[in-house]
């Protein structure tokens, strides 16, 4: 039985690496920050709470980590812990530089001192092309962050390339565009548009405000995406992979699949801040721009091309983006009638 170890395993991804660990026979160990609510509702969702073994992990603390590595014989290490929201690096930039970036040098140093015979996977991300150089975006496409958490992350994907090539680290970086799913925190924007929608439906809300309805991503299923993470790890040599759909669509089409899945009749009037949008058949504004949710400089669109990870690794995505805004939407109208 091979032992892995998954830091972050309280975020959305952690949830679905585990659950998929699990199926494949790990023993899962999973590494939780301490906080006064304590916050494993994710692995409870999944029924695999009894199933994971959970130990006190913080990524600001070198000494925690080298303890952890330690005592456990671990032969796979996910390192999906991070200040992860773009729009809370700009507030706190140095905490994210610590956290998101320097923190995966503690981890790279420690298993190069205490086990370099485990396997390293870092979450890297396409937040890295930030102001796109070429499109679609591969892994020879030159990065251009635009944010203290692109910027960190870049710094991240750098060390865990450079441990490869210094130490021979089996150290490998999944660049992953983003992907969403149920369990998809609320600060983001997918989830805030299924939630907020679901409440206008229900009349829980008013309105929803959000920021840059013209942004463009590319976005997949976690549960795909966690897949090609341990793919990565099962191949011959270390490497790096773009995790994509191929696909891109703007906040606004996110809005109105979300709209239309839902039963509300959504039309837009006016441009830029000033547009909304309107319930036609209450003849009601139920959408806003709210500036305060734009950012400094925004990554304006992304787009990704995993050809090698397709080719190399056997894989691709299963979730076409209907069905992923279903799954997400399905869920909180589900969740929030009940309530
Ligand atoms: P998430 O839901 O925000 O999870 C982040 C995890 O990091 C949580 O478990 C969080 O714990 C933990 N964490 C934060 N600060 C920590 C600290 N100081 N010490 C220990 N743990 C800490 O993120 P996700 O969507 O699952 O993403 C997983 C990883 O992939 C992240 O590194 C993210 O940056 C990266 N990524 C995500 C996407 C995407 O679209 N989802 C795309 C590319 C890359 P708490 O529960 O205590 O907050
Ligand atoms: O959902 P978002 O906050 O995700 P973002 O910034 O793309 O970052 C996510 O994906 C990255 C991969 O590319 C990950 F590395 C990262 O950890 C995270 O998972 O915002 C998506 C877009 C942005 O352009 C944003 O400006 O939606 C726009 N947006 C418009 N209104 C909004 C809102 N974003 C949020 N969070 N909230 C809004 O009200």
């Amino acid at each position: 039985m091979k032992t892995a170890f998954i830091s972050g395993i309280s975020g959305q991804d952690g949830a679905y690496l585990a659950q998929l660990l699990l199926d494949k026979g790990y023993k899962v160990i999973g590494g939780d920050r301490r906080t006064a609510s304590g916050s494993l509702w994710r692995l409870e969702k999944l029924n695999i709470m009894n199933e994971v073994e959970i130990v006190d992990f913080e990524l600001a603390e070198f000494t925690n980590i080298m303890r952890i590595l330690e005592k456990n014989d671990i032969q796979e290490f996910y390192n999906l812990a991070a200040q992860s929201f773009v729009g809370a690096s700009f507030e706190m930039p140095i905490m994210t530089a610590d956290i998101t970036g320097v923190s995966v040098l503690r981890i790279l140093e420690s298993i190069r001192k205490i086990n370099p015979k485990i396997k390293f996977y870092q979450a890297s991300t396409s937040e890295m092309f930030g102001k796109v150089r070429e499109t679609p975006q591969n892994e020879l496409t030159p990065f251009y962050p635009r944010s203290p958490y692109g910027i960190s992350k870049l710094f991240a994907h750098w060390m865990t390339i450079n441990y490869r090539e210094s130490y021979n680290l089996f150290a490998c970086s999944g660049i992953l565009f983003n992907h969403e799913s149920p369990l998809r925190g609320d600060e983001f924007v997918t989830k805030k548009v299924t939630m907020g929608l679901s409440k206008i439906k229900l009349g829980k809300q008013e309105i929803l405000e959000l920021g840059n309805l013209d942004a463009k991503r590319d976005w997949g299923f976690a549960g795909d995406y966690v897949k090609a993470m341990w793919l990565m790890l099962q191949q011959q040599n270390a490497d790096d992979y773009v995790i994509a759909t191929g696909e891109t669509h703007s906040v606004k089409d996110f809005i109105n699949l979300t709209a239309k899945q839902i039963g509300i009749n959504l039309v837009w009037e006016g441009e830029k801040e000033k547009i909304v949008g309107i319930d036609k058949e209450k003849n009601k504004i139920i959408i806003k721009v709210n500036e305060k949710f734009y950012r400094p400089s925004e990554v304006d669109f992304l787009l990704g091309d995993s050809i090698k990870a397709r080719k190399i690794l056997g894989w691709e995505p299963n979730v076409t983006f209907e069905e992923l805004v279903g799954l997400m939407t399905k869920a909180d109208y589900d969740k929030l009638s009940k309530e």
